[in-house]
């Protein structure tokens, strides 16, 4: 009876016999023995979907941690936005979780609808509102999105509105002046990163915010903190607590992982991409030969 409905459900979700299916199968995967990622923001036009479908389809994992800000309720309030892609980022997560991979959501500050379903279970995706990963060498690791530490969002939420509204802003003039430096033969230039890197390192945010991050963790009694946020990938030991930020899908393209025996990455899709090439190129001589 239970195997029936789980048949039913899956059927219902589009995911059994989906070419997509077959697809990842073929595709060469690297396994990690977990996987963070953050900050995907499905439902706007900067999120990078098909970079975060490759990536999936390449790397699986035993657990994979959806550290909040995955889907943009704000953006999507006020305007909707939502092509295929983003529908089968959706498909592809509940369907790994309905294989067997462990999937935790930690809601961030833009879906914090989610946050009303503290407990539930999205197909089998689990809604927790911060959760604990312990690594294969036994290191606790604290799993939050990282807002509730954002004195902006914290004090006045308008502020925080106004500054989403800048920063959307900045990603289109982002757009428009790299496909003009793209026409000109110049290299992609991240406006909105050096724009946030001079803005914010100015008024010491993002010090002050992985500062008490890491101080959090450490008072719960972890030895480190997996968080989101502030896009920005970043591993480094903090006051002898260690702390981890997976960065984001809309500019670094970025996720932390855990490799088999609990070591600690962060990798940048950017340049996973430019090593599966070259291990392509490699590869070609031998095919050539054997043909
Ligand atoms: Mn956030």
């Amino acid at each position: 009876m239970r195997a029936e409905t789980g048949v039913l459900v899956s059927g219902l979700l589009g995911a059994a016999g989906e070419p997509g299916d077959a697809q990842d199968e073929d595709a060469p995967k690297i396994r990690y023995r977990a996987v963070f990622i953050s900050d995907i923001h499905l439902g706007t036009a900067g999120c990078q979907a098909e970079a975060l479908l490759d990536f999936l389809k390449h790397h699986s994992s035993d657990y994979l941690y959806l550290v909040g800000d995955i889907v943009d309720g704000w953006q999507l309030r006020r305007r909707w936005f939502w092509p295929q892609a983003h529908n089968d980022v959706v498909q592809k997560l509940l369907r790994r979780a309905r294989k067997g991979c462990h999937v935790v959501f930690v809601p961030g500050n833009h879906d914090e609808f989610a946050r009303g379903f503290v407990g539930h279970k999205f197909g089998d995706i689990t809604v927790q509102r911060d959760t604990v990963h312990t690594t294969a060498q036994g290191v606790s690791l604290w799993v939050t999105h990282g807002d509730y530490f954002d004195g902006v969002i914290q004090c006045a939420k308008w502020l925080a509105y106004v500054g989403d509204n800048a920063y959307e802003f900045t990603l289109k003039l982002n757009r428009s002046l790299n496909s003009l430096r793209a026409r000109m033969g110049l290299p992609y230039w991240s406006l909105s990163q050096y724009l946030k890197g001079k803005v914010k390192s100015a008024l010491n945010y993002v010090t002050d915010f992985e500062v008490a991050v890491a101080r959090e963790a450490k008072h719960r009694g972890h030895a480190g903190v997996v968080c989101g946020h502030i896009h920005r990938a970043e591993m480094r030991d903090i006051h002898g607590t260690l702390y981890c930020n997976d960065g984001d899908w809309v500019e670094s393209r970025s996720a932390l992982v855990e490799h088999l025996d609990g070591r600690l990455e962060i990798v940048f899709w950017d340049e996973l991409l430019a090593a599966h090439s070259a291990r392509q190129a490699q590869a070609l001589p031998l095919r050539e030969l054997t043909a």
